[in-house]
C-alpha cells in the first residue's frame, strides 16, 4: 500500500496518544508488513504498522499475543522508570475505544507503538560485540518468558517452522509453477532433495516430546534487535510472530542473519560466507542468558537449528518463487530465487566451517563446563 499521508493521519488519530502528527516516513525494511515512522509536535515519535492480514489470517489474537508478551516484559523491570521502560520493550498503544488495534474502512489492520528513539538496529553484522550482545539480548526475551505459559498463545501462523510442512508446501508450489521458474530452480530444488531428511530431525524431536515448546519469537533477525549507542542490546522488536515454539527457531534464525556477512538477498554469491567467530560470539551471549533454562539435549541441537532455520528461509523462498512471489515483497522479478540461492550458498558455507562450529559447540557444552 503506497503512502496515503490523510487515510495514514486519521489512523494515527485513532489512537489514544493526545499528539498530533507533523510527518511521516515509510521504512523500507520488512518483507510482510507495511511500516511508517511518525513524528509530532510535541516531538514525540511512534510506530505505525499495517498488519498483513493475507499472511496474519486472525489480526485480532497476533496483537493479543504482542500484548500479553509485550505487558509479561514490562513486569520482569519493576524497578525501571517508565520511560526506560519503553525502551526496553515495545509498547503498544490503545485506541480511544481501548483496543490495541485499529480497523478502518478499508478492514486494513493497524497497531501505534512508542519509537525507541536513540538506538541502532543492523542488517549485516560487523563485529562479534555485536553478535554477542545480540544472543544476550534474545537469550534473555526467552529466559524471561520462560515463566509465561506458552498455551496462552495462539499459533499464530500454524507450523510456522515445521520442515515437513513447509516441504509438503514446496511439492504444491512446484506442481503449480511455471515452466520457466521450475527450469530456473533447478540447482536448488536438488539441495532441497539433498537435505531434507537431515532437516526434519528437530520437528521429529519437538514432535515427539524430547524438546519443549517454550515461547518463541520466531523472527529473531538480527534487525529485529534494538541496540543502545554504546551497542548494548536495549529491544527485541516486531514480536508478530511470537508463539509457541522450540529454542533453536530463535538461535537458528539469529545466526542465519548474524554469521552471513552478506545481505539476505545478496546476489553475489561470493560474498556469502559462514562467519564462525560471530556464531562463537552469539552462542556465548546466548547460553550466559539462556543456559540454565535448557536441556542438555536443547543445547546439542543448537548447531543443528541454525542449519535447519537457514534450509527453512532456503526453502521458504524457493516455494514463493515458484508460487509466482504470492508471499515476500519482492523488488524484481527473480528477488525470491536470489534470496534462496543466498540460504542455500549460506547452509554450504556452514557445512564447509561445520568442523570449527563442532569444536565450538562442545567448548560451551554443559559437559565441558
Ligand atoms: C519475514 O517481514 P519480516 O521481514 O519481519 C518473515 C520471516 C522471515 C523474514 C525473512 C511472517 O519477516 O519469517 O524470516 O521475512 N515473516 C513472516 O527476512 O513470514
Ligand atoms: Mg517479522
Amino acid at each position: 500500500m503506497g503512502l496515503n499521508t490523510s487515510h495514514l493521519i486519521t489512523v494515527f488519530n485513532a489512537f489514544n496518544h493526545y499528539c498530533t502528527l507533523t510527518e511521516i516516513q515509510e521504512f523500507s525494511s520488512g518483507h510482510i508488513n507495511d511500516t511508517y515512522l511518525i513524528r509530532t509536535t510535541g516531538q514525540q515519535y511512534f510506530v505505525l504498522q499495517r498488519i498483513n492480514a493475507e499472511v496474519f489470517k486472525n489480526v485480532p489474537e497476533l496483537i493479543a499475543n504482542k500484548v500479553k508478551v509485550s505487558t509479561h516484559l514490562i513486569s520482569k523491570l519493576p524497578e525501571l522508570p517508565i520511560e526506560e521502560k519503553h525502551r526496553r520493550v515495545l509498547t503498544f498503544l490503545p485506541t480511544k475505544t481501548g483496543a490495541y488495534y485499529h480497523q478502518d474502512e478499508f478492514d486494513q489492520f493497524w497497531n501505534l507503538t512508542y519509537y525507541i528513539s536513540n538506538s541502532i538496529s543492523y542488517d549485516t553484522v560487523t563485529n562479534k560485540e555485536i553478535a554477542y550482545e545480540g544472543g544476550k539480548l534474545f537469550g534473555k526475551f526467552i529466559s524471561q518468558t520462560r515463566d509465561f505459559d506458552a498455551s496462552e498463545l495462539v499459533e499464530i501462523i500454524p507450523d510456522f517452522h515445521n520442515v515437513p510442512i513447509r516441504l509438503l508446501q514446496f511439492k504444491h508450489a512446484k506442481q503449480k509453477a511455471s515452466a520457466e521458474r521450475i527450469r530456473k530452480t533447478s540447482t536448488e530444488r536438488l539441495r532441497v532433495e539433498a537435505l531434507k531428511e537431515e532437516m526434519v530431525i528437530l520437528q521429529h524431536l519437538k514432535d515427539e516430546g524430547k524438546i519443549p515448546t517454550r515461547v518463541t519469537h520466531n523472527d529473531t533477525k538480527i534487525s529485529n534487535a534494538l541496540f543502545d549507542k554504546n551497542d548494548k542490546g536495549l529491544c527485541v522488536i516486531d514480536t508478530d510472530t511470537v508463539m509457541p515454539g522450540i529454542v533453536h527457531n530463535d538461535f537458528g534464525d539469529a545466526i542465519r542473519t548474524i554469521c552471513n556477512i552478506a545481505a539476505e538477498d545478496e546476489q553475489d554469491l561470493s560474498l556469502v560466507k559462514f562467519n564462525v567467530v560471530y556464531y562463537e560470539a552469539y552462542l556465548k551471549g546466548f547460553l550466559e542468558e539462556l543456559r540454565d533454562s535448557l536441556s542438555d539435549l536443547e543445547i546439542q541441537y543448537l548447531a543443528r537449528g541454525a542449519k535447519t532455520i537457514i534450509f527453512i528461509m532456503g526453502l521458504r523462498f524457493l516455494t514463493d518463487y515458484l508460487a509466482g512471489d504470492v508471499y515476500y515483497k519482492t523488488s524484481y522479478d527473480a528477488h525470491n530465487l536470489d534470496r534462496a540461492k543466498n540460504q542455500f550458498k549460506l547452509i554450504e558455507s556452514f557445512e564447509e566451517q561445520y568442523e570449527a562450529i563442532l569444536k565450538i559447540s562442545k567448548k560451551y557444552s554443559r559437559s565441558s563446563i
